[in-house]
């Protein structure tokens, strides 16, 4: 059913697992200073410590290796390889610290899939501007440059920016990720696009200064849900589904992949608003003089959750705001079960629909899922046979992707290898395939029933029937 050289794979992020935020000469981050200020996140809780993976990666090892990944899916702090953000000072042991790790992987047969940033910038960066500023988009590509040189020789799998969509919207429309801000209407928009281009300028890096040698692939990570009209033959539902898709796969993949600019639906749309509010258009235009985003991607990386039907929305009356721009509302189909956060309605068979989607939009890309998960909140339980469920169900949706649709699926990467602090929401909502005890200062790893059922799916097809 899988090809042999499937990558099994399981997921983490630098903040959210590693702690040692000050450890070893690392600079702050903005997750640091957002944790740091009272009513931001669960329970005022912080990524200081996390599961002390700085100090504790031994045992993130262990769990990989017993779980049989063919891969894993980290990313790298920004602020622990470079303090001010700049590539002026290197901190050493931040280099020591991800050599290892990637040492001990390829030593274990395991393949590094790296993200370059996973919601982490560096304070210093943000002092002057953060993705709101053009400039950053340039450190950005110092920094992958830099990385691609120091880990290049042995990490193959690149990507950019996970989730460029929840940078832009999460931190600076809504302001419930960090830095925090709720500009509406204006900065996400900005942000999104000096994420392209940073991302774009990166691809390009790569592109021309170590691809001969280093022969590996880069893309960015872009997250979706599956979506789908609220009354199939209504036409304002079908409108609102093709205005929410632009406003959020379509806003990163459409430059990358069709067209090199936004979505036309996404631009008319905000256009429209903007002539009727009063201000000039907010979303801005890339320059003919930059290097072009369009093609700046090796493979399709997709991080799906869940699935939403759609109505035309409710906005926000007169005020500036990506609502309002997009005009839909998302709706739960009440077949659905919403399990853990309420966000996350269970629908595996969205993700066969979104991959199915994507080979016919944009031209039967290589298809990585560099992340798919389920959560679990309240009472700790082991056995957590809904998120077994989850993960069998979802895999086998893949399965019929590759199968009956052809689809080019190259991977599936659970999220996440181990409980971890899950931004706003702390400690108090669980993604791992391994329990990590937070109040045992040795933070204890235990296996998830889940664990053990992907790691016996893992072991099944992994030197499995070739297609
Ligand atoms: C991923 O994003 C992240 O890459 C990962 O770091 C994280 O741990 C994982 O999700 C689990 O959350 O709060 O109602 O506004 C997934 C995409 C998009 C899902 C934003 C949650 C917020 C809904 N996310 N969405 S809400």
């Amino acid at each position: 059913m899988f090809p042999r050289d499937f990558a099994w794979g399981a997921g983490t992020a630098a903040y959210q697992i590693e702690g040692g935020w000050q450890a070893d000469g690392k600079g702050p981050s903005i997750w640091d200073t957002f944790c740091h200020e009272k009513g931001r996140v669960f329970g005022e809780q912080n990524g200081d410590e996390a599961c002390s993976s700085y100090e504790l990666w031994e045992k993130d090892l262990e769990c990989i290796q017993q779980l049989g990944l063919t891969h894993y899916r980290l990313s790298l702090s920004w602020a622990r390889l470079l303090p001010d953000g700049t590539t002026r000072h290197v901190n050493q042991k931040g280099v020591q610290y991800y050599n290892k790790v990637i040492d001990d992987l390829l030593a274990c047969s395991v393949s590094p899939m790296v993200t370059l940033y996973h919601f982490d910038l560096p304070q210093a960066l943000q002092d002057q501007g953060g993705w709101k500023s053009a400039a950053t988009a340039t450190l950005f590509d110092s920094y992958a440059k830099f990385c691609f040189q120091t880990f290049g020789d042995r990490v193959k799998l690149w990507i950019t920016i996970n989730e460029p969509y929840v940078c832009a919207k999460l931190g600076h429309e809504d302001g419930i990720h960090a830095p925090g801000l709720k500009e509406p209407g204006t900065a996400a928009y900005l942000v999104g696009h000096n994420m392209l281009r940073a991302h774009a300028m990166a691809w390009h890096s790569y592109n021309s200064r170590y691809r001969t040698q280093q022969e590996g692939a880069v893309s960015l990570a872009i997250n979706s849900d599956w979506l789908e009209p609220l009354h199939a033959g209504r036409t304002e539902d079908i409108d609102a589904t093709e205005r929410l898709l632009a406003f959020t796969l379509g806003w990163f993949a459409w430059p990358v992949f069709v067209t090199g600019d936004y979505p036309e639906v996404m631009r008319s749309a905000i256009d429209a608003q903007s002539e009727k509010l009063g201000c000039g258009s907010r979303l801005p235009s890339f320059s003919k003089d930059e290097p072009a985003v369009l093609g700046t991607a090796d493979f399709f990386a997709l991080n799906y959750y869940t699935s939403r039907k759609v109505k035309p929305g409710a906005g926000c009356g007169e005020m500036l705001c990506m609502k309002s721009d997009r005009d839909a509302g998302e709706v739960l189909d009440p077949s659905w079960p919403v399990c853990g956060v309420s966000w996350l309605a269970v629908v595996p068979h969205g993700l066969r629909k979104l991959l199915k989607y994507i080979k016919d939009t944009f031209n039967n890309p290589a298809v990585y899922v560099t992340e798919s998960g389920f959560s679990q909140v309240g009472p700790l339980q082991l056995h957590d046979v809904q998120r077994a469920e989850f993960h069998k169900d979802t895999i086998l949706e893949v399965a019929k992707a590759l199968q009956d649709d052809k689809v080019n699926v190259r991977g599936y990467f659970t999220w996440s290898l181990l409980d971890n602090f899950e931004w706003a929401d702390g400690f108090s909502v669980r993604f791992g395939l391994f329990h990590v005890d937070f109040t045992d200062a040795k933070r204890s790893r235990t296996v998830y029933q889940s664990g053990r059922e992907y790691a016996k799916i893992i072991s099944k097809y992994k030197c499995g029937q070739s297609r």
